[in-house]
């Protein structure tokens, strides 16, 4: 299997942890779906990142379907839990994280992708605040140890607020102040230095 996409996509990054902490082998194929445009073009037509190319090349896309693949080939070692209450909570704390990364990815868009001259700052200021809501939901229910849904293991929900944590910081160094959000941070910091996130470090 191919993971194709560079680390500092969040959607590429929580992949290639997963992957990694569930012991699935894998190749990853770090292109840029700008700067590699033609050369992803050629692997999938529609240059979405994260790209999976599975032994018989069929691709899967959405790092929330490719997840859910590499659970089904470790069964009974899932980073979401299998059933009951902890699993709802487990979605909806994901959900948190993914508003997180879906916001930064769009503000990074509007901010450094576009041309400055076709920006419309209504849309900024909407997308600044719900990066700043998102932030503030997880800050309020980040356990000063261990991880959102207790000791143990981090969950996908730990994992997910965790690179887009990062890529928040990465792609908008003055967006979110570290010190407004303590909690979130050191549990960021907790998570950046497990094994499967050291193999998944970028600059
Ligand atoms: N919901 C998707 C989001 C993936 C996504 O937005 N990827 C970006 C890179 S960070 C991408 O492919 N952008 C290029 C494009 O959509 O044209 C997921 O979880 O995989």
């Amino acid at each position: 299997m191919q993971l194709i996409g560079m680390l500092d996509s969040p959607y590429v990054r929580r992949c290639h942890v997963v992957a990694t902490r569930l012991g699935i082998p894998f190749d990853h194929r770090p292109l840029s779906v700008f700067r590699d445009y033609s050369e992803f073009h050629a692997i999938n037509p529609l240059v979405r990142a994260p790209t999976l190319v599975l032994d018989d090349g069929r691709q899967l896309m959405d790092s929330g379907l490719i997840i859910q693949h590499f659970e089904a080939l470790r069964p009974g070692h899932g980073i979401t839990p299998a059933d009951g209450e902890a699993r709802t909570e487990c979605l909806r704390l994901t959900a948190l994280g993914l508003a997180m990364a879906d916001k930064a990815v769009q503000l990074y868009y509007e901010i450094s992708v576009r041309p400055e001259t076709l920006r419309w700052g209504e849309w900024i200021t909407r997308l600044t605040g719900q990066l700043r809501d998102t932030a503030e939901a997880l800050e309020a229910i980040c356990p000063p140890d261990g991880w959102l849904q207790g000791e143990g293991l981090p969950t996908l929900a730990d994992i997910t607020a965790a690179v887009a944590w990062r890529f928040a910081h990465y792609v908008l160094p003055n967006m979110l102040e570290r010190s407004d959000y303590p909690a979130l941070d050191a549990l960021g910091g907790r998570a950046e230095a497990l094994p499967e996130f050291v193999a998944a470090h970028f600059d």
